[in-house]
């Protein structure tokens, strides 16, 4: 265990020099296919040599997830990587192969109730962190963040948690329990890549642990499909699907097939709480440019 944690230093130096190239005109993004196996490699071995406070979370009580160094005095724990699932992400590079990321990701308490998608809205606290230990960021208290608008490797972690309960005060607070908790590792392709942010350098791997209290299903257009919905080729993201080749994605376009009757006047014009195929080609009206 000891020999892998001191593999951690060497690797992150070899990160940091490569920053500097940052003052070099000549300077060139890396492609994801030559950074994810880096990456993967240095959640690895931070998941092997990595545990947390599982127990805690087999009861309901309202506990942080605390990480911790697997060592000598408590090497029979599970390691995170025992403990870890993968779901797989791809990413485009830069001469359109998919490069296939791994989002490692832990749920420490599941939850009772909903799974928000990629594209709601959520309501949560959560923690920050890189594999050296620096916590970027903190939400002791809940705050709303707009999946759609986030990491693609934080939305597709916090869409794996599922909503708790809730009772309100005497005094008009919430209180939550039971909510689904989750620890998620991701490679730098999945989060800033290139980009620096509070803190965190270029081709940073990310770690984040994050309560879900609770969501908001979300129409971002207002146009009455739900922004999940509106995920036209149906990869289970919302993201990139234009129908109307206007640029616009559907989530966003109030009119989606740009036939310049809205979405919303062209979903269900008899009232009849079906959406509307005037032809039955199988392509409802609001996505038929001919109908
Ligand atoms: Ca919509
Ligand atoms: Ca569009
Ligand atoms: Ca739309
Ligand atoms: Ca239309």
């Amino acid at each position: 265990m000891k020999k892998k944690l001191l593999f951690l230093i060497p690797l992150f130096l070899i990160l940091t020099q490569c920053k500097k190239d940052d003052d070099d005109p000549e300077y060139v993004i890396r492609e994801y296919s030559e950074q994810v196996n880096v990456d993967h490699q240095l959640l690895e071995d931070y998941l092997r040599t990595h545990t947390f406070n599982y127990e805690d979370f087999v009861n309901q009580i309202n506990v942080d997830v605390k990480i911790d160094t697997l060592t000598d005095f408590n090497s029979s724990r599970q390691s995170l990587y025992d403990l870890a699932n993968v779901k797989t992400i791809n990413v485009t590079d830069s001469n359109g192969d998919n490069v296939s990321h791994n989002l490692y990701y832990i749920i420490a308490r599941e939850g009772l109730n909903e799974k928000p998608s990629v594209a709601d809205s959520v309501y949560i606290a959560y923690d920050g962190l890189l594999t050296d230990g620096y916590v970027f960021d903190n939400r002791k208290f809940p705050i709303w963040l707009d999946l759609a608008n986030s990491l693609e490797g934080f939305r597709e972690g916090v869409s794996e948690l599922k909503t708790g309960n809730f009772t309100e005060n005497s005094n008009g607070t919430i209180s939550y329990t039971s909510f689904g908790v989750g620890i998620f590792f991701m490679p730098s392709g999945i989060g800033y890549f290139e980009n620096t942010s509070s803190g965190i350098p270029e081709y940073s791997p990310l770690i984040f642990s994050v309560k879900l209290m609770t969501y908001t299903p979300t129409d971002h257009d207002n146009d009455g499909i739900l922004s999940i919905f509106e995920d036209v080729d149906g990869d289970g993201k919302p993201f990139g699907d234009d129908s109307d080749g206007d640029n616009l994605w559907n989530m966003y376009d109030v009119d989606d097939d740009g036939d310049g009757i809205l979405t919303i006047n062209e979903i269900d014009k008899n009232n009849d709480n079906v959406i509307d195929d005037s032809n039955n080609d199988g392509t409802p009206d609001y996505l038929d440019p001919n109908n």
